[in-house]
């Protein structure tokens, strides 16, 4: 079985080309998973093809990749009109970084908005690859009728809703087409000494010559041929799809580069899983593909015993004789996989280094609505985890709720919902609180004296402490400058243990931060002293002296790493301003070309609108990493405020 991936942004028509391409011959079998990846199993001119319909959400691009793991090639559905084409750059961008063979598809050409050139023109600009046209269009005024094939030079007109038909190339464009054929021929050459030789010669290369260069450069991911068409119309889907037949590597090349990403030996790789999900009373569903023949129910995969094996597109149980190389199977009952994941019939090797999930840009707490789900909420988060690559999850600090981070408000709305329908679990959400700090700006001293007398023996400890400002990041520090035993040895570490305690929540709320206590002096009894007393006495002292000593609230800082395509740098900088970040600086990004690395610092709290303002400002393309960088004073009415809401004011 062969198989390929069909993406790019939403509405281009991928859903409409997976339709018509399953049924260039008789009704496709197909499905949808619950992440939306759509699975056409069809047959075309003798061969099983799979064709998976990829998401055009950007929030669900790390299952797109994923599917990419599983193809020998890959269609990138695109929009026909030029100012569109930044939104393919993420495509673009995951197709170049795992080596998927890919033919570029412009469709809706039947309502074309510019010239074919410019659109390639437009998509260059991200793509390393050389995207090469390789049809010309017959236009009938401002329509488009039919192609130009430029390497078999035969001419197609258009039908609607059916196959073209072969036509003379129209006089006019017997010029245009050789033009374009040259430039085609001047790219292939590139890659291929004979062809260059047989140009510089000025030899007219034989059709079948070009077309057996032409796929070994696609197979070989040199160049990204460029086809036109109207979906929907049903043009261009049939020289799409033979376009793939002939020109699509076999199962053997995928398993070949996934044998060199992971280092392991390829005839030991018998299978990839590129997709998992869980269903309601059926349990998780992993999709394999079979980088060879032989798997079945019960087979050893990944360390353990295969479990039911059925067709993706029909659910109905696989056959149980041998399976066919490259056939795509659904797997339930076999809990031991995951995706995506690469696999021996022993383990589990490494995954391409591009399989790794876009950052998770948005947090949110979850809470049970029920307080029993608590446990069951932590295990079914940590279960869902497995089948979604682009969540992860954590705790709040704090509160110790769970944290989830997740690639946007749709992923968010279906995880949401996945919880609900499928775990029956209902749960709210809010936004995490930042984490907040203080510390002190001023010295202070206090004696302290602890004293009780409760029944028979007492409690006694005496201390003076000194609590000055540390530098930024140094923490905690405790010193002792006792003289003649005022506060005996065995005593001291309580008084430091007592301070400790007072410094987990500081005067406003808090946990206080770069602050250094001094033990000067004290007094004790020797019936009424013990430990707990220099505890009590440390800690009801620091927190008299933290009182005294100015304190002031923190923010943390981040250290924000954008990745945006570069049209849209300029917008950046108002929006860092904005949220009262600052600009680090900005270079290009050269895993991708035509992309921007744009680094800030901003407050922690600015976060979740950040995500908005970016999406917004890059048409949704444009995504964060962050890392804690430092915390900073915040004075005035903005501290005051988040001291009521979250501090020591808060009700
Ligand atoms: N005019 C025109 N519309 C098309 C074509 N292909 C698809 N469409 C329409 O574009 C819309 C989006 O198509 P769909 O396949 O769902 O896009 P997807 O989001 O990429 O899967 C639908 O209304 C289709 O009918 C085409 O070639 N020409
Ligand atoms: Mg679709």
């Amino acid at each position: 079985m062969r198989c390929f991936t069909v993406l790019g942004p939403s509405q281009t028509g991928k859903s409409t080309l997976v339709d018509k391409l399953g049924s260039l011959e008789g009704a496709a079998k197909k499905s949808v998973t619950p992440y939306g990846l759509g699975v056409a199993e069809f047959s075309f001119m003798g061969e099983n093809w799979c064709a998976l319909d990829a998401s055009g959400s950007i929030e669900a691009l790390a299952h797109t990749q994923d599917a990419l793991l599983a193809s020998d090639a890959c269609i990138l559905c695109v929009s026909p009109n030029p100012d569109e084409a930044v939104l393919a750059a993420p495509y673009l961008r995951v197709v170049e970084a795992s080596g998927t063979p890919c033919i570029i598809f412009i469709n809706k050409i039947d309502e074309p908005k510019g010239r074919i050139r410019d659109i390639i023109a437009a998509l260059q600009d991200y793509c390393g690859h050389p995207l090469v046209m390789r049809q010309v269009p017959i236009r009938e005024g401002d329509q488009i009728v039919g192609v130009i094939d430029l390497i078999s030079e035969r001419a197609w007109r258009y039908r609607e809703g059916q196959t073209s038909t072969l036509v003379k190339i129209p006089e006019e464009l017997i010029e245009r087409e050789h033009e374009a054929r040259a430039e085609l021929l001047e790219h292939l050459s590139e890659f291929d000494d004979w062809l260059l030789e047989e140009l510089i010669e000025d030899h007219e290369p034989a059709n079948d010559a070009v077309f057996s260069i032409s796929t070994r450069v696609l197979r070989e991911n040199k160049v990204m041929p460029v086809m036109v068409g109207a979906a929907s119309h049903n043009n261009g889907v049939m020289r799409l799809m033979k376009a793939l037949r002939h020109e699509a590597p076999p199962v053997a090349a995928l398993r070949k580069r996934l044998a060199a990403a992971s280092g392991a030996k390829e005839t030991a790789l018998m299978a990839v899983g590129f997709h998992a999900y869980h269903r309601q009373n059926v349990g998780k569903t992993v999709l394999l593909r079979a980088l060879d023949g032989g798997l079945k129910q019960g087979a050893q995969l990944g360390g353990s015993g295969l479990g039911a094996l059925q067709e993706p597109g029909s659910g109905k149980a696989a056959g149980s004789g041998d399976q066919e190389p490259g056939q795509v199977f659904a797997a339930v009952k076999s809990d031991h996989l995951t995706a995506p994941s690469v696999l021996t019939a022993d383990k589990a090797v490494a995954t391409p280094d591009w399989t790794t999930a876009p950052t998770p840009m948005v947090e949110r707490v979850l809470a049970p609505e029920n307080e029993r789900d608590e446990t069951k909420l932590s295990g079914t988060l940590a279960k869902i985890a497995e089948t979604d690559q682009g969540l992860t999850v954590t705790q709040e600090e704090g509160t110790g709720a769970q944290l989830v981070a997740v690639q946007g408000p749709v992923h968010l709305r279906d995880l949401i919902r996945t919880l609900s329908e499928v775990f029956k679990i209902a749960v709210s959400e809010r936004p995490p609180s930042a984490a907040y700090r203080e510390t002190i700006t001023k010295k202070a001293e206090v004696h302290y004296r602890h004293r009780k007398q409760t029944g028979g023996a007492g409690q006694f400890a005496d201390v003076k402490l000194s609590i000055h400002p540390n530098g930024r990041g140094d923490g905690f520090t405790f010193d002792e400058t006792v003289k003649g035993g005022a506060v005996p040895r065995n005593f001291i570490p309580a008084v430091e243990a007592g301070a400790r305690e007072a410094l987990a929540k500081g005067p406003l709320g808090f946990q206080v931060i770069d602050a250094g206590v001094t033990l000067t002096d004290g007094q004790h009894h020797s019936v009424d002293s013990n430990e707990f007393a220099f505890r009590a006495a440390g800690r009801m002292g620091v927190h008299q002296a933290l009182g005294e000593a100015a304190p002031v609230l923190m923010q943390p800082i981040y250290r924000i790493e954008f990745h945006i395509p570069s049209v849209f740098s300029g917008s950046l900088v108002p929006i860092v301003s904005s949220f009262k970040g600052q600009v680090l600086g900005f270079d290009r990004d050269d895993s991708a070309r035509g992309w921007d690395v744009f680094r800030a610092l901003i407050p922690g709290h600015a976060l979740d609108e950040l995500s908005h303002s970016l999406r917004s400002a890059t048409q949704g393309i444009g995504w964060f990493s962050r890392e804690f960088d430092h915390f900073e004073e915040l004075y005035g009415k903005e501290a005051d405020a988040i001291v009521r809401a979250h501090g020591n004011g808060a009700e």
